[in-house]
């Protein structure tokens, strides 16, 4: 995108720009969360749009002047309903932090009790994790994956929920390689008494394209966020299959009398005034124009490679003597145990980094060490899979970051940086960004 306004008025910030520039376009970006928006989402991301206040929703604003915002809402939901098939979406959620915090507070009251996925174990902080609004205000119980085959069990998951009896169930996961039952969930939840929240923040995309498990028919509700394998831009959304009257009592006067709240109604009232204030109308905007990119039948090539590119990723770290925390993958990451390999994950993002690999560490099932230093690392292939990269590219890339971690404890490992360094940066010269992530 054109700086040149930037460039004269503010040199801190436009070099500062100028330098993640320089990072996304010549290193590799293996980081499962990341993506490269199009030009047209960063366009958009960019626009009037900010300048607009619009507190409330389509036709129901609390300021003027909203006749365009309402427009580029309005085309947001309904082609977020038309992607995923739900009856119910709300684009305003600033982050999937946001949208999980408006479903939580708008179905829950202080103290009640949740079960999610542990933090360690593939989770997400708003899942329950006690420095978390989720573990501070409600009273979480955590469930993992099983030591011996890194996933979850269901019959497991069922046990702690009859025990536990909590009001609601979360599924979903930050770094988790294998698919969700969400029927099996439901399942559980119905006879746990509990409501059922999938958090597809994650796999979003691939599920967009119809790759994975619809959460839409078994979930009472679906977060997500917008910029990850949905390559939209940074944001949140909460979803509902089908809307239905709110079993919580919430009822509201009408001309007619007094009536009972439908769901939507209720999370809408959460997230704004709830939670939220003024809506990011830039951003959801640009989240309409994401969402159009991916009704294309392009995106849906796009997942399918992303999804294959992970697998063959995954064959090959598995070929050279890598752990793959549950052996493989079915979506777009994997979560890799170091331990066999004596290199902690803060050690081997470290080296990573300086051989122009971004991944990020993380915490394993089981980990003896801290989030600070963590067994494992993650790594992703959606952003790869953006900038064109393929089967073969995936295997390389493991070659590679095989390269480096074998040489961790070895005299040469700067070296060996310094040439892996040199192999990245012709590989993303050969796949530059074109309509994609930053202009050069
Ligand atoms: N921080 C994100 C991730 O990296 O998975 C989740 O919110």
């Amino acid at each position: 995108m054109n700086m040149d306004v930037l460039r004269k008025q503010d040199e801190e910030i436009y070099g500062a720009i100028a330098g993640e520039v320089r990072r996304q376009t010549e290193t590799l970006e293996l980081i499962a969360s990341e993506n490269f928006a199009s030009r047209a989402v960063m366009e958009t991301c960019g626009s009037v749009m900010t300048n607009k206040y619009a507190e409330g929703y389509p036709g129901k604003r609390y300021y003027g002047g909203c006749e365009f915002v309402d427009i580029a809402e309005n085309v947001a939901r309904d082609r977020a309903k038309k992607l995923f098939g739900c009856e119910y979406v709300n684009v305003q959620p600033h982050s999937g932090s946001s949208a999980n915090m408006g479903v939580l507070f708008a179905v829950l009251k202080p103290g009640d009790r949740i079960m999610g996925l542990d933090l360690s174990h593939g989770g997400h902080l708003t899942h329950g994790s006690k420095v978390n609004f989720s573990g501070q205000f409600f009273d979480a119980h955590t469930y993992g994956v099983e030591r011996e085959t890194g996933c979850i069990d269901m019959n497991r998951v069922e046990e702690m929920a009859l025990d536990v009896r909590p009001k609601l169930i979360i599924c979903g996961a930050s770094a988790y390689s294998q698919g969700f039952d969400f029927k099996a969930f439901r399942d559980v939840a119905d006879k746990a008494g509990a409501f059922l929240m999938a958090d597809i923040a994650h796999p979003a995309g691939l599920i967009a394209a119809g790759l994975l498990n619809d959460p839409m028919p078994h979930c009472h509700f679906v977060t997500t966020t917008t910029h990850k394998t949905l390559r939209g831009p940074r944001g949140g959304m909460i979803m509902m299959g089908q809307d239905f009257e709110n079993p919580l009592g919430i009822t509201v006067k009408t001309k007619k009398g007094v009536r009972t709240k439908m769901m939507s109604e209720v999370i809408d009232a959460e997230i704004m005034p709830g939670i939220q204030g003024g809506p990011l109308m830039h951003i959801i905007a640009a989240k309409g124009v994401a969402f159009g990119e991916a009704l294309q039948p392009e995106f849906r090539d796009y997942a399918v490679q992303v999804r294959s590119n992970a697998a063959a990723m995954a064959d090959w770290f598995n070929s050279l003597g890598y752990n793959i925390v549950s052996g493989g993958t079915k979506n777009h990451l994997m979560l890799i145990d170091l331990r066999n390999k004596d290199v902690t994950g803060k050690v081997a993002e470290n080296l990573l980094h300086e051989a122009g690999i971004t991944v990020n560490k993380n915490m394993v099932p089981f980990d003896d060490k801290s989030p600070f230093v963590t067994s494992g690392i993650r790594v992703g292939t959606p952003a790869m899979t953006t900038r064109g990269m393929n089967e073969s590219h995936s295997e390389a890339i493991a070659g590679l970051i095989d390269r480096v971690i074998s040489a961790a404890n070895t005299d040469s490992i700067e070296k060996v940086c310094r040439e892996v360094r040199e192999d990245v940066k012709a590989m993303c010269q050969d796949l530059p960004l074109n309509d994609f992530g930053p202009t050069p």
